[in-house]
Formats: C-alpha cells, structure tokens, sequence
C-alpha cells in the first residue's frame, strides 16, 4: 500500500520532489522551536495547484493524512506531522508565483509558497505595502500567514492577515479545486466561506493561493523607544499615543527589562536608553509628512507628565532599524537562553494590568525560580508572557496557572500563534463546550474524514470516526 502510493506520488511530483530519507525529511518533521517532531512517511512537493488536487486524492485512496506546511516557522507546532507514520507532508514552497500585482486597485495575487518578504519586496517596488510585518516574514509563506491568520507587529493599524484576505483559492479533500481568487473589496454574494479557511490551519483544505489587498507605502516612518516604571503606565502612553500621533500609529510594542537584557546578552545589542521595568517601542508611518513633529511631542509630552522614564526618536532608517532589531532578536535570544515555556494571550487592555499581576504571583507560586520574559503586541491586548522555567519541570501546572489567569479576564490563550499541536490540549480545557461544538461542525462539514491536518487544532479522529 505505501509502495504503491510513493509511486503515485512521485509520478504525481517527480523522483525529486518525493522525500523518504530520514535526513531529507528531517527539516520537515520537526517545529521551529525543535522541540515537537513526527514521524511522517513522506515529504511531497507539488509543483502546482493541479499537482496538490492529485496529491490529495493519491492519500485520501490510501488512507494516508496530509499535514500541509509553508516555511514551517509556526509557534505552535501546527504544520509539523504527527507520530503515526501514516502522514504525508505537502510542502507548498516550490508554488512561489506572484501572479499579478495591481498597485492601483491595490491587490496582490500570490501563490502559496511564496515568502512573505518576497512579495513586500515585489509590492514596495510598485509604491505598495503589504502590511504583514514579523520577525520570520523571510521564512514565512503566504499560505502559512493566511492559514494561521498570522499577525505581527502592524495588526493595530491594518488588522490580522485575515483583514487583508479577499481571495482564496483551496483544495477540497475530495481534490476538488475551489476557484475563489476575486479581486474584489465587495463581494457579499452568499457566506463569505474563505474565511473559515483563514486560521483553520490547514484542517479543512489547502490554501493554493491568495488575493491580498495592499495598502499605499507610507513615505514617512518614525519609531521610537521608551522606557516606563510599569504596564499601567505603558498604557496611559497608549492614549497619548492615540491623541497625539492618531491613525499614523503603526506599532506599540512592549518589551520587559527581562528580554532587553537577554538580547544584550546573546544578540550583542545595546538598548540606547535608561532602563525601565518595561519598554515601549512605537512606530508611526504616513504617505504624508509631519510625522516627526508629532512623535517628538509625543515624548515631550511623556516626559512632562512624568510617564516616560527615558526615551529616543530615532533620527536616521538604521537607528530605527537597531530599535527593532532589539525587538526582533528576543524570540532567539530567549532559544538561546534555553528556551521559554511560550504562551501568546490576549486580554482586554482594561485588565492587562491585573492579569500580570495574577498569572506572575499564580507562576511564582507554583515555581519559585521562574523568569519572565514577556514582550509583545501591547495596543492589541496580545503578549507573548514566556516562562523561563530555569530548570523546573512544572511546566503543564505553569501553563494552566497562566491560561486560568486568561480565562478569569475573558482572554484568548492564543492571539495569534494559533492552537497547532502544541495548545490543544489547553483548548480543550479551556473553551466552552458550544464553542468546540461549533469547531467540530465545521470540521465535519468541509473534511469529514479527517483528511487534513489530524490532531491539530482538533484532537485526532480515528478512522472513519465522526469529529
Ligand atoms: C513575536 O511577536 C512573535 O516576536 C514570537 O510572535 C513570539 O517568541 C515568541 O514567543
Ligand atoms: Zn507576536
């Protein structure tokens, strides 16, 4: 059986582009982070849309399950296999095209494969951006970012991914292909069903391609670096943010003192100001200008009411490229550290503050010798809250404190990494039962069989067993 199915998948994709060598497959069956591997039978790369359709019906003949992956940068384990050796692989990175870039109806037709900063680097030659900024966008894939609704650092002014999404194209689990690439900012013609595709990763079908919208480039941009005594203070900034520099805010990051220091220590960068407990990290861009005076004011307004303890404006692009690459580094500076137990919350912005101060005594508690590295999206209510666990083994009973703390104020115990594997068992824990019920409607109605992505987002499904 699995003979016969490596042939059809090779006649399908080629010799080359069927990978079955522990060391060929490797690279695909284990997560970013390195710490969840499977064991999938093989690594499939098909060269188009065509390609995947008759791929999807090579393994649903087989009875083989398909785990879809782009660049494989994902938090939480999400496109990495499973360990039963009944899983196949379907890379999308040799479907890279962009198809058509419309600079004046402001809209990007892309496959799958292609990488993020490609295709930012493709729309900013035609005075566009496509505002999907994070730290991996030079791994990430656009199938990768529609199928996790991927977010980042810009999500306060433009939206998660899924806001920028007016086109898919997807393979059924029937290898049905569904043509939904309409350029179009109007379309209420019916369920708008491409969405549920949108953050499903890879559960209900193949994302193929997409029709992104872009936005104008702006022409100015200024970032700037705070540091404040405490969170309640950071978002006291975020309204004069708000007031002062208004719709131009682009980014409002915060940094702890916890992840400066360990980008100091393994990234060999200096934060350029005095410390604080916390930083802040701001940008503004506009297509007109003015922006300068307005963010100076800004800080001159923070200083006057006491809010800021010190701060900088960034006068030149690589001074304000070294300000964010103090925040890019502190994911890999954390690795290096010897990783953190990662959680990616989100909480009303009203209850940031009790949060903290909840899920850090309910940690502490539990593991004295805890770190903290915390940082994120602050004007989004979305902080990675990373637990150095410094050698303890209560990671689970840390993970249910943190998500408890969530769950009491209403919060997301994931904002934008996604459940994958690694969350799933706290979705279950924590979701309301109708909400779940929802979720396995869903599954059941676009992929009854289980074809797509087992025990990701959803548990595992035995053979033929209803969701
Ligand atoms: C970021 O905001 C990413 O930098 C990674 O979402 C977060 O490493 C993390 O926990
Ligand atoms: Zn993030």
């Amino acid at each position: 059986m699995t003979t016969l199915l490596i042939k059809t998948l090779r006649d399908i994709c080629g010799a080359a582009h069927v990978l079955t060598e522990a060391a060929d497959i490797e690279p695909y069956a284990t997560d970013w982070k390195r710490t969840t591997r499977g064991k999938p039978l093989c690594v499939v790369r098909p060269a188009d849309c065509q390609a995947v359709a008759a791929v999807v019906k090579a393994c649903r003949s087989h009875s083989a399950s398909i785990v879809p992956q782009g660049g494989n940068t994902g938090l939480a384990a999400g496109a990495t296999p499973g360990e039963d050796a009944d899983e196949v692989v379907l890379s999308l990175t040799r479907m890279k095209a962009i198809r058509a870039l419309d600079p004046v109806a402001m809209t990007v037709e892309v496959e799958a494969g292609a990488i993020l900063q490609v295709v930012k680097e493709e729309a900013e030659k035609h005075g566009r951006l496509l505002p999907v900024s994070l730290a991996a966008e030079g791994s990430a894939t656009i199938g990768g970012i529609v199928s996790t609704n991927a977010g980042g650092i810009n999500v306060l002014r433009y939206g998660m991914t899924r806001a920028l999404v007016l086109g898919l194209e997807v393979v059924l689990s029937d290898g049905t292909i569904v043509d939904g690439l309409r350029h179009l900012r109007k379309d209420n013609a019916g369920y708008d069903w491409k969405q549920v595709f949108v953050g499903a990763e890879g559960t209900l079908g193949i994302v193929t391609a997409a029709v992104l919208r872009l936005v104008p480039l702006p022409r100015e941009t200024v970032t700037a670096l705070l540091s404040v005594a405490d969170v309640g203070t950071a978002l006291t900034l975020f309204a004069l943010a708000q007031d002062t520099v208004g719709e131009a805010l682009s980014a409002f990051e915060l940094i702890s003192a916890t992840s400066i220091d360990l980008v100091e220590r393994h990234a060999g960068l200096k934060s350029p100001i005095a410390a604080g407990e916390w930083y802040l990290l701001l940008e503004a861009a506009s297509s007109l200008s003015g922006l300068e005076p307005a963010m100076e004011k800004l800080l001159s307004d923070a200083f006057e009411q006491g809010l800021a303890l010190d701060g900088v404006v960034a006068s030149s692009r690589q001074q304000a490229q070294a300000l964010w690459e103090l925040r890019e580094h502190v994911t890999e500076a954390e690795a290096r550290e010897g990783g953190g137990l990662k959680h990616d919350i989100s909480v009303p912005l009203g209850a940031m503050a009790d949060f903290l101060a909840e899920a850090g005594n309910a940690v502490s508690e539990i593991c004295p010798g805890a770190g903290f590295n915390i940082f994120g999206h602050l004007g989004d209510g979305n902080l990675h809250y990373n637990v150095l666990l410094n050698g303890a083994k209560n990671a689970d009973a840390v993970n249910r404190a943190v998500h408890d703390a969530v769950v009491n104020h209403r919060g997301s115990i994931s904002a934008e990494h996604g459940i994958g594997r690694y969350r799933l068992s706290e979705w279950l824990r924590t979701k309301p039962e109708s909400e779940q019920r929802l979720s396995r409607a869903i599954k059941q109605a676009i992929d009854p069989e289980g074809l797509f992505n087992p025990g990701k987002l959803l548990p595992k499904q035995a053979k033929g067993d209803a969701v």
